[in-house]
């Protein structure tokens, strides 16, 4: 596996390469051009900036994260063909330098979505919690929630300007059904799948997350089952997933291990996090560590290493820890101890391997 760390570059991370580059084992920055609105097209100078940033600190820019697909392909406008074609272009721009995975999400009006950015944990630490019920009500009030706990960083998915108009996005998403949408996203890959041969750039989805309906509003990528639906659909090595086992495994029917080893051929990038579940359907984010969580942190590390994935894998979200002042999910500290844990896992994985049990 090749370890890389999401950084959200220069003047827009407290962090910065050179902490980054005292992790051990780290290889990538996972980065993006975050002042960029969906729909428009990334251009080779602003890319050569984030270079100067990313290689100049002795990193690799393999992988984005994300070029979020405009609104209107998702609804499928006759104004998508627009936006395709600027997704085309950025493809192109991005392979000029060295690109190989681009992730993206296919969830309609909001990314993740939690109700508590700074829940308490019993050790002192804050994490990401999910209060099923809170979701259920008023979008508003969620959205300002976290808009305003955002302390003015930037944040995927959460764009000021289009929480600005979340009635009329709500009203724009009315007719997409769940079959609609995934007719969208056939429509989506089936015209830059030719860019993704061409330049040799592996298109890596994002499930969603968490993997069931919020709001009335469809969600697609939830279980395996759906996965599979996805991969068939447009069965083509360019099409491929960026699995994320925290997004899966806050549904506790999801075994992500198995997923994993169902999917591995197609799996461009691995998001590892865990999950707690409460019996109400709450959830909260946790420590890497397999016992601090559900989602099976070691059979997943084991899928991984016995399907001999070479591929990308980040920490996801950390917890926030020792008074870091961070973005949520986003701090230096836990996520440099979950990627401590997932060496540990992986390297005592490389040294058992082949060994024979007496
Ligand atoms: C959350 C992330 C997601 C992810 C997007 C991909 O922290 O895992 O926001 O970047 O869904 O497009
Ligand atoms: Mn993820």
């Amino acid at each position: 596996m090749q370890m890389t760390f999401r950084w959200y570059g220069e003047g827009n991370d407290s962090i910065t390469p050179e902490m980054i580059k005292q992790i051990p084992g780290v290889t990538g920055l996972v980065w993006a051009l975050h002042d960029k609105q969906a729909g428009e097209v990334w251009e080779t100078e602003e890319i050569e900036e984030a270079r100067r940033q990313i290689e100049g600190a002795g990193f690799h820019m393999e992988v984005v994260e994300s070029v979020n697909v405009h609104d209107d392909i998702k609804i499928g406008l006759p104004t998508r063909d627009k936006y395709i074609e600027n997704y085309k272009t950025t493809l192109l721009n991005l392979a000029k330098f060295g690109v190989k995975v681009v992730t993206y999400n296919f969830m309609p009006i909001f990314d993740w979505t939690r109700t508590d950015l700074f829940h308490p944990l019993e050790d002192g630490s804050t994490a990401l919690f999910y209060e099923k019920d809170r979701i259920q009500d008023d979008y508003k009030e969620m959205a300002d929630y976290i808009l305003n706990n955002l302390h003015g960083m930037t944040f995927p998915g959460w764009e000021p300007e289009r929480m600005a108009k979340l009635d009329e996005l709500f009203e724009a998403y009315r007719p997409v059904t769940k079959e609609k949408l995934w007719e969208n996203l056939k429509y989506f890959l089936e015209a830059i799948m030719p860019t993704c041969h061409e330049t040799g750039i592996k298109m890596a989805i994002h499930q969603d997350d968490p993997p069931w309906d919020i709001f009335g509003i469809p969600r697609l990528l939830c279980d395996k089952e759906s996965i599979g639906r996805f991969l068939h659909m447009v069965d083509d090595e360019y099409n491929c997933l960026c699995l994320c086992s925290g997004s899966l495994g806050a549904n506790p029917k999801n075994n992500v291990a198995d997923i994993v080893r169902t999917y591995c051929d197609r799996i461009a990038f691995a998001h590892i996090r865990n999950v707690r579940h409460y019996p109400n359907g709450d959830f909260t984010e946790a420590s890497h560590r397999d016992c601090d969580g559900d989602t099976g942190i070691l059979d997943i590390m084991k899928a991984y290493h016995d399907c001999g994935y070479t591929g990308y894998v980040r920490p996801d979200h950390g917890r926030h820890i020792w008074g870091e002042a961070c973005r949520p999910g986003y701090g230096l500290y836990d996520r440099a101890l979950g990627i401590m844990y997932l060496w540990g896992c992986w390297d005592m994985l490389e040294k058992t391997e082949g060994e024979v049990k007496e």
